[in-house]
């Protein structure tokens, strides 16, 4: 009798620690979804080996259990696949708008800009670099600290910069002022124009070649810059 008790202590105390286990474990399912780490079962395991010293049994139960869960949990998530038929216009229309990339900081730590449209937001003290060698062309700019310590970078770009289109499509492109006073830009083949905030300067082609159409603004080089990817036909 006292050895049948013993016994019955001993699977009370196992279910005990088992319980423990998969609270642990199902803990580490949620941390390992909000962290994103997707390697949940390495870190389960390394979790249950340092409840269960290595070579208990224990461990090898409560991952298979864990392994059957998390497939559970997938089959409840069942994905669904649709096919779609893609669009085969030959007339192509995009929308490129002038853009400018501000870092806004501060030589002080928390201290707002006093010029800027929009004050700097709290922030770590940053200086300006050193000697930066930033390329000449309008394309970048650096400001030196205000009298509050506020100064900015900026670089200047199209949005979007990189287009594909078939050979032997109409392509439109509406070039559309939107940061930046004005820009002078041209399309390879095409032409030139002014572009001024609050203008959309539209011009039409066909890409009869296939290669690379380039389009650029003279005053923001050299990172103002756009290409088209003209894809060849294929061979019937
Ligand atoms: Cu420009």
């Amino acid at each position: 009798m006292i050895i049948k008790m013993n016994q019955k202590k001993i699977i009370t105390s196992k279910k005990a620690h088992l319980m423990a286990v998969v609270v642990i474990a199902a803990s580490i399912v949620v941390a390992t979804m909000i962290s994103g780490i997707n390697n949940s079962q390495n870190i389960q395991k390394a979790m249950a080996e340092e409840f269960y010293p290595s070579g208990t049994t224990t461990i090898t139960e409560i991952t298979s259990e864990y392994k059957t869960e998390s497939a559970d949990s997938n089959n409840s998530t069942e994905a669904t696949t649709k096919t779609v038929n893609p669009d085969q216009t030959t007339n192509k229309e995009f929308w490129i708008n002038t853009v400018h990339f501000d870092g806004l900081t501060n030589i002080n730590a928390a201290v707002k800009c006093d010029t800027c449209p929009q004050n700097t937001p709290i922030h770590p003290a940053e200086q300006p670099p050193v000697n930066s060698t930033i390329p000449t062309g309008g394309g970048f700019r650096i400001t030196e600290p205000n009298k509050v310590g506020a100064w900015d970078f900026r670089s200047f770009t199209f949005s979007p910069a990189q287009l594909v289109v078939n050979q032997g499509d109409k392509v439109t492109l509406h070039f559309i002022g939107v940061q930046g006073a004005h820009h002078v830009v041209s399309v390879d083949g095409v032409g030139t124009f002014e572009l001024k905030r609050g203008q959309i300067n539209t011009v039409s082609f066909v890409a009869n070649n296939p290669g690379i159409i380039k389009y650029v603004c003279h005053v923001h080089l050299p990172n103002m810059v756009g290409q088209i990817l003209v894809l060849p036909k294929a061979d019937i």
